[in-house]
């Protein structure tokens, strides 16, 4: 079947864009639009991230994938997304402002050579927030942070890019007629492209400057920034580099995450909070992910997250696993559901859980702390007297124990979990910890 060729990547029944009359944003998202047309991207195959600012309102606009998060790190997710999925065409949308709080990330992007295309919208100054000035204000340019003209020296993003070995540099205006050709080529250079485009900001860099279309080129010339395609090199792409890098030294190919595949039923009806607390080099975070990934097995969804000092082997360790067959929206735990009290670095952790939980939770405590467990909540002592209880397995054996004890899921998909998860080794270990836990409750 021949696919139908797609006339616009703009969703047209949506508003229009919001942006003030005569706004350089306009005529880019306008190119960019015709860019995607010509090349006749997969939308599917396609990442549209956006920055902050005027120009972070862009990505709603158009039927491709979107991502939109802090000022000033559109570059930081851009990265991550291609490392993870190298074929996607990722594509950061960003303004000066966002391009100089993130001025950090943008020299990595050009160092690593990561494949993504960066448009920056350049209207020489923070629109969104009222004008003031960014990185690319130029020399003597009214703002509202610099109201006697400006007296730094402005970026020159290009040079910056280029000289840390981005593949393809453009610099040029929002009013170039071949500006859908540039930025399609650059979505096609395998590695790092940035596109500077120049553009007005009607509502404060043009009534504070008396600033036009003609004034744009002026201050290019005046400044001695050239135009036009200004680099192009073929270096080899960090994701696909990468991937060759790890299949060649570990002979077979990196493949994409998979999906988890569900090959158990729970039987667990309602959401459950589930906290371990106990000592860091106790293996509770491993065990942590190895209760989310039984869960997984067994069809449910499950979130975890750690807590741990900077130090390492000594101190507390408490993860907090959440299991429901409804989809997690909040990751937090401030009344568990169960708690368990595994060692005394990990008690020392849990005051405000145990003080908050009831008669209808459950506390699983190791005998030696028992009395020092202060709750209104149901408690359940482990009794290891008939278990060869190893203190390194601890975390594996009490949770394999609460696993089996709260019916939570088969404990088969948590041996499983444990075999997938772990070194083999390790996870020989563990399964033997399992096998004993059958006794301790
Ligand atoms: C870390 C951070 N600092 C400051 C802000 C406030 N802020 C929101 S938009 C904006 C200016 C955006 O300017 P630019 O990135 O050039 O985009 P434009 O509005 O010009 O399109 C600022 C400073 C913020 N959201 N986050
Ligand atoms: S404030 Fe400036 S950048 Fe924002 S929409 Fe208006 S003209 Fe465009
Ligand atoms: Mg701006």
């Amino acid at each position: 079947m021949i696919s139908p060729t797609i006339t616009t990547f703009r969703n047209l029944e949506r508003a229009r864009y919001p942006f003030c009359p005569g706004c350089g944003h306009t005529l880019v998202l306008d190119h960019l639009n015709a860019a995607l047309v010509k090349l006749q991207l997969d939308a599917r195959q396609t990442v549209i991230v956006t920055d902050i600012g005027c120009v972070g309102m862009s990505d709603q606009y158009f039927d491709v994938n979107a991502f939109h998060g802090l000022h000033g790190r559109a570059i930081t997710y851009a990265t991550g997304i291609k490392l993870v999925k190298p074929e996607l065409n990722v594509i950061v949308l960003m303004g000066d402002g966002g391009l100089g709080i993130g001025g950090a990330h943008l020299l990595s992007a050009a160092r690593r050579n990561i494949g993504m295309t960066v448009l920056v919208f350049n209207n020489l100054n923070f629109g969104m927030t009222g004008g003031e000035h960014s990185v690319t204000t130029p020399h003597g340019g009214i703002t509202a942070t610099t109201r006697g003209g400006n007296l730094e020296r402005p970026l020159d993003v290009c040079a910056t890019v280029a000289v840390n070995g981005a593949a393809y540099v453009y610099r040029g205006t929002s009013f170039d007629k071949d500006l859908p050709d540039r930025i399609a080529e650059a979505i096609q250079t395998p590695g790092f492209a940035l596109l500077d485009l120049w553009e007005l900001c009607t509502a404060y860099y043009v009534p504070n400057n008396k600033f036009s279309k003609n004034a744009l080129l002026q201050t290019m010339q005046t400044l001695g920034l050239p135009s036009g395609v200004l680099q192009r090199r073929d270096s080899p792409e960090l994701s696909r580099a990468y991937r060759e890098q790890s299949a060649s030294q570990r002979g077979k190919p990196v493949l994409p995450p998979q999906p988890i595949e569900q090959k158990y039923d729970s039987a667990l009806a309602a959401t459950t909070r589930i906290v371990l607390a106990g000592a860091a080099g106790g293996k509770v975070r491993s065990t942590a992910s190895a209760l989310a990934l039984g869960a997984m097995y067994s069809g449910l969804w499950a979130t975890q997250r750690d807590d741990y000092p900077t130090t390492v082997m000594s101190g507390y360790s408490v993860s907090e696993v959440i299991l429901s067959r409804e989809e997690i929206l909040y990751m937090g735990i401030s009344k568990p559901d169960i708690l368990a009290v595994i060692t005394p670095e990990g008690l020392s952790q849990v005051p405000r859980q145990l003080h908050a939980m009831d008669e209808t939770q459950t506390v699983y405590v190791v005998p030696e702390l028992a009395d020092q467990v202060e709750t209104r909540a149901r408690k359940v002592v482990f009794n290891f007297e008939r278990a060869a209880a190893s203190k390194k397995s601890l975390a594996v054996m009490t949770t394999a124990a609460i696993v089996r004890h709260a019916n939570l899921y088969p404990l088969a998909a948590f041996r499983e979990a444990i075999s997938a998860g772990q070194r083999a080794d390790i996870a020989a270990e563990n399964l033997k910890a399992v096998d004993a836990s059958e006794s301790i409750i």
